[in-house]
């Protein structure tokens, strides 16, 4: 049996839009107000609606979450070294270096790609001011060990919540863990505001720091009283996320359904080898659907799945690989541990297309089709051009169409 690759292409991600109704109405408001950014109405209003949402009082939002990352590590005076995973967009890493950090790599745990709790601890020194986490696939790390050693030793401790939004442990928010947690609402994500930043943290001093820091320090129109940036968030981003907002159950639910349905046709796969689901304590919010591929037991190694699905017209995508520093730009720069569960998992990984408009129907496709490929059925040549593995245009980050 022959399957039809997609007529138009299955991105791995797409933003999740209001009706374009209520987005017209919104607009005109803004219109009328004429007033489009530096804390307008809209933006404070999405303010107070996260801080219910999330349950903290200190919150801060901005242009994007990799500023808004810049911007908490320099308002917390971090610096020297920071100890920090591989296994995570280039944004992360990208954020130590702009204020002049040291990332200090170590490997990840298998189960879920954080941080490994007992890595960071072996890789401590007197000059690490803090450790960066990451909520990898929104799914949480290990939040007691990692709390424990950040006390122990006196640092501090910051996660990038970029994929956990929404995300709860044992009925608490995500976004209440560490010192710190910076949230991307980028239009990929499962919640966003077409692009946007979030930060949320314990002491309330940071609040006016880092309104100032985003706002080019500015006291009042006659004092500025630090070096800041531009990092505010406008209007039109605000309306996004706060039509979102009020959709969010609806869009975990929607993915929830996509996600058990991979599940349960991959499990039956040779060579797909799923994600731990989530601990009973953890509401989740589905946010990627990675899977790793065994390469002797799927017959394929990962990158010729890859290839062989974007035929179909199934964009897949490899978050996270390759590793960060294994980057040009940061290859040899930083000191690396043992970074061999990391290095494992990014050869193997492959995040599937998932997003709250995906039709059941259309993963059940993109099953039969892995399943397809699997079977050597689907692995005739039908133009595949194996060089690709080099072209950039394949490469992670480049523009997919
Ligand atoms: N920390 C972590 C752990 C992160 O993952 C990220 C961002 C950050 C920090 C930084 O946060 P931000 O500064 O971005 O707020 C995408 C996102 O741009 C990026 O936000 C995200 N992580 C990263 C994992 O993915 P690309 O370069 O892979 O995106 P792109 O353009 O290839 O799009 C991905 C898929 O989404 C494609 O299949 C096409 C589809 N798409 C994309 C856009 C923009 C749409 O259908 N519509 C759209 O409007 O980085």
């Amino acid at each position: 049996m022959m399957i039809k690759p997609f007529d138009t292409p299955i991105t791995a991600a797409r933003p999740a839009l209001p009706p374009l109704e209520e987005f017209r109405c919104g607009l005109e408001g803004i219109w009328d107000r004429a007033w489009l950014t530096n804390n307008g109405p809209l933006v404070q209003q999405f303010r107070d609606n996260l801080i219910e949402f999330c349950g903290t009082k200190n919150l801060s939002l901005f242009v994007n979450g990799t500023l808004a990352l810049q911007i908490a590590l320099q308002g917390m005076g971090i610096k020297g070294d920071v100890i920090t995973t591989p296994y995570t967009f280039v944004a992360t890493t990208h954020a130590l270096f702009w204020n002049n950090i040291r990332p200090i790599f170590v490997d990840i745990e298998p189960e879920y790609y954080s941080l490994d709790p007992a890595q960071v601890e072996a890789a401590i020194t007197p000059w690490t001011s803090a450790i960066l986490a990451v909520h990898v696939y929104g799914q949480p790390c290990r939040l007691k060990e990692l709390d424990q050693i950040a006390r122990k030793h006196g640092l501090k401790l910051l996660y990038d919540a970029a994929h956990a939004f929404g995300v709860e442990v044992d009925g608490t928010s995500i976004a209440q863990f560490g010192d710190m947690s910076m949230f991307s609402l980028h239009a990929t994500k499962i919640f966003h505001s077409i692009e946007g930043g979030m930060l949320t943290f314990r002491d309330s001093e940071y609040q006016r720091l880092f309104d100032y820091l985003k706002n080019f320090g500015f006291e009042n129109e006659t004092e500025v009283v630090m070096p800041g940036t531009n990092g505010k968030m406008n209007e039109f981003q605000a309306l996004m996320g706060l039509l979102l907002l009020g959709h969010m159950d609806e869009m975990i639910e929607k993915r929830r359904a996509i996600n058990e349905l991979y599940r349960e046709r991959l499990a039956l796969i040779p060579g797909i080898r799923l994600v731990a689901k989530p601990a009973d304590t953890v509401r989740y919010n589905y946010a990627y659907m990675p899977v790793e591929v065994d390469e002797m037991e799927f017959g394929q190694t990962r990158d010729q799945l890859y290839l062989k699905l974007r035929e179909y017209n199934v964009l897949a995508r490899r978050y996270f690989y390759p590793l960060i520093p294994d980057f040009a730009c940061y290859r040899g720069l930083v000191a690396t541990g043992n970074l061999s569960v990391a290095r494992r998992v990014a050869s193997r990984i492959l995040t599937l297309p998932i997003y709250s408009d995906l039709a059941l129907n259309d993963v059940d496709r993109i099953c039969d089709i892995i399943e397809y490929i699997q079977s050597g059925a689907g692995r005739g040549t039908a133009g595949v051009n194996w060089s690709q593995l080099s072209d950039p245009e394949v490469s992670i980050g480049a523009p997919q169409s």
